[in-house]
């Protein structure tokens, strides 16, 4: 080496650590769970080494060429030396990656039972030997399989994993892997809490923010295929040129990665944007209008996905304000999309002030008639459960219930009722249980995860959504584990079977550290964590006992609103008997739309699982549950627990102080102090103002409160984030 050649080395090593130095101090948790720094484990340093020696690599495609980029980018993190990628296959080839196009026929015989699996998005990382030789091959049918194959052969190898004899055939069971982002066009994001939305509209379509790019890339590494731009209460100006200009922009930059660009479409556009006087959707112009608008949005961006509708649902105008139904509504724009392969994703998020009814009870009553009678490019979007992503709800009765129309799932990843980005709490914990819930439709085994998968139906498309929880702050998502919850969501969007275990494990390891130290009590401290928030602030099937509007903190006793249903003492009922809804036959009856056997259950406080209990059943507060307690010393005993087992979560993070950086440790640390806070905040609201019914004393074991139910209730939140 010559002296330059030394400087110039020299150079490089100060500056990278320069960088590494400010990456820590300023721009922590930017690079998610795709941070590629080397691999000190001498053992896979060194197996890497030679499976990656010299790859051949063709990409002819702007996909194929975000795979390879990624896996020079990859291999030269981990391994700290760049890899040796050829264009043409050769002999000295230790690694192919190559769609099966440009496979030799004996290679593609060999694999056919596994290419006939993958369909357009799998992939196969295997180890064979060719010609005597061992190889390691990355092959699918399509470019983005092949995309998806590059990541997760980076992800076994982040995870150390041992490549020798890898046989991995893994494909999405899910077609859509969609997020939805309730982002405003002036960059305010509904429910979020992790600073604006990244779309700069201002500056679009000429300025294009690298973290576009950044935001497709992780995305795409954990399989997410679709994404809703605009927040669901929509804007009709999002449909203008000047807009949709913007829009095609992103979809440029998303393309690459797999990624198609959705929007929300207010069904009042056509007057708000296009001069009319009606939005009638039996309307001639209105119609034209539409077929217009599509046509125009394809032009821009020929691979649109379509449109999220959210219509007559608080307050959003739809095909009711003209006498019409959501069916009507749905296939009108799905007419508009199916030249151009668009689809409908119309919301079932329904309820209205006019229906004295049980609230949960309403978009099953309204929608699950119309099963069979939407086209077929329309999906019906629903919400976990029947109420607003509560900490818990039995899973929504719809699933199961509309057997010829494909249902997606909504999930929130955005705390909105969770604590906000302050909280830490696994939400992969609460996802995987109502998957795992049975339906008994078309008998036992008939899991949520097998209708939204079209497995239990045949349906012919399938999808699942996540309300984003991604916004400009710098490390996305606010809390660092909230970033678990992204990278969850999609993992179970692409496998909605995998365990919420698997995930958290996954996740640390890709995040943080292989260290099993780290990893094992930290695992068991995102599992807790999703029980703790229920204990502490809905402990027993209650819900919805949020103060109003910004849903922060507890306001159990809000009883003002001018909607009932808007009010937590329409959900709770206390009074001096007990507490609790009764959706039995002998109250609202909301039990009645499960299938028999789960209403069975539910039915009886007896057999009703615990957890759902005052979701069911109103009763006496000195009902003696299977435990032996009556049940105010059970509500009170469940909100001390969630404080413990904040303070153990605390206790643990304690623990592996050692082990991660002090900035790492500290961010998370503060964090779970403020978690602590609140959590008693709530115990402690809760508990003086059910006392004010109850009239009991709290049980032993139960800290009192500090303060009286007054100040509880006169704390205010006006600045409160997200709403
Ligand atoms: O939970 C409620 C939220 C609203 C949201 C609505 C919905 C986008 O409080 O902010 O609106 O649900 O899902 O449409």
């Amino acid at each position: 080496m010559n002296i330059t050649a030394a400087q110039a080395k020299l150079f490089y090593v100060v500056s990278f650590l320069l960088i590494l130095n400010s990456n820590a101090q300023s721009l922590g948790g930017y690079d998610l769970w795709l941070g590629y720094s080397k691999i000190e484990d001498p053992v896979r340093h060194s197996e890497y080494q030679k499976l990656t020696k010299s790859i051949f690599f063709s990409s002819q495609s702007p996909i194929l060429d975000t795979a390879r980029k990624e896996l020079w980018r990859g291999i030269d993190g981990l391994l700290g030396q760049p890899p040796k990628m050829h264009d043409s296959l050769s002999l000295i080839n230790t690694m192919w990656v190559s769609k099966k196009m440009n496979l030799g026929k004996d290679m593609v015989n060999a694999l056919k039972a596994d290419f006939e699996r993958i369909g357009n998005e799998g992939f196969i990382i295997k180890s064979l030997t060719v010609r005597g030789k061992r190889i390691l091959l990355i092959t699918a049918n399509e470019d983005q399989g092949i995309l998806y194959g590059v990541f997760k052969l980076l992800q076994l190898m982040k995870t150390h994993k041992s490549l020798e004899g890898i046989n991995v055939v893994d494909v999405p069971k899910i077609q859509l892997r969609m997020l939805n982002h309730w982002d405003n066009l002036d960059r305010t994001v509904e429910r979020g809490y992790a600073g604006f939305s990244l779309w700069n509209w201002q500056k679009l379509p000429e300025y294009k923010d690298p973290r576009y790019e950044d935001y497709a890339r992780v995305n795409a590494s954990i399989g997410i295929n679709a994404t809703v731009l605009t927040n669901v209460n929509a804007n009709a100006l999002v449909l203008t040129s000047a807009y949709l200009e913007k829009v095609a922009a992103l979809a440029e930059i998303f393309r690459p990665y797999g990624i198609k660009v959705y929007l929300t479409a207010r069904f009042s556009a056509p007057m708000e944007i296009g001069g009319l006087n009606t939005s009638d959707p039996l309307d001639k112009d209105v119609i034209n209008w539409w077929n217009d608008k599509v046509e125009q949005i394809y032009k821009d961006i020929p691979d649109f996905g379509g449109f999220l509708v959210k219509a007559n649902s608080e307050g959003q105008p739809g095909p009711q304000n003209y006498g019409r139904s959501h069916v009507v509504g749905a296939n009108m724009l799905a007419n508009a999309l199916r030249p151009f392969k668009g689809i409908v994703i119309w919301r079932a998020f329904v309820y209205s002030e006019k229906d004295a009814t049980d609230r949960a009870k309403q978009a099953f009553k309204e929608f699950v008639p119309y099963d069979g009678k939407f086209q077929d490019n329309v999906l019906v979007q629903v919400k976990n459960g029947p109420i607003d992503f509560q900490p818990r709800e039995p899973f929504h009765p719809m699933f199961g219930a509309m057997p010829n129309t494909p249902l997606v799932m909504e999930f929130q990843i955005t705390q909105e009722y969770l604590g906000f980005s302050s909280h830490l709490v696994f939400l992969p914990k609460l996802f995987e249980e109502v998957l795992d819930a049975e339906t008994y439709k078309k008998g036992k085994n008939a899991t949520v995860a097998k209708v939204i998968d079209g497995s239990l139906f045949n349906n012919k498309i399938s999808a699942m959504a996540g309300v984003a929880n991604i916004g400009t702050d710098l490390n996305w998502t606010g809390h660092p584990f909230a970033q678990a919850n992204w990278y969850g969501y999609g993992r179970l969007a692409w496998n909605p079977y995998l365990s919420s275990e698997t995930i958290a494990e996954e996740w640390l390891r890709l995040t943080y550290t292989n260290d099993s130290a780290f990893v094992e009590p930290i695992k068991d401290l995102m599992i807790v964590s999703r029980e703790a928030v229920v204990n502490y602030m809905t402990p027993l099937g209650l819900h919805h006992l949020m103060d109003t509007g910004h849903h922060y903190g507890p306001g159990p006793w809000v009883s003002d609103l001018s909607r009932p249903e808007w009010n937590p003492t329409y959900y709770h009922k206390g009074d001096k008997e007990g507490i609790g809804f009764d959706r039995t036959p002998s109250g609202s009856d909301a039990t009645s739309q499960y299938a028999p056997e789960i209403a069975k259950i539910f039915n009886t406080p007896e057999t009703c699982p615990p957890e759902y209990l005052l979701w069911f059943h109103h009763l006496r507060w000195d009902y003696k549950l299977k435990n032996g307690l009556i049940l105010w010393d059970a509500i009170a005993l469940k909100y001390q627990e969630g404080v413990n087992q904040v303070e153990e979560m605390i206790g643990i993070w304690e623990q592996i102080k050692s082990l991660i950086t002090d900035d790492q440790y500290d961010e998370v640390k503060m964090l779970l102090e403020i978690q602590l806070k609140e959590a008693k905040w709530w115990r402690n609201a809760c508990l003086l103002y059910f006392q004010t019914f109850s009239g009991r004393e709290l049980p032993p074991g139960v800290e009192h409160p500090d303060e009286k139910l007054e100040f509880y209730q006169s704390l205010k939140f006006p600045y409160a984030p997200g709403n």
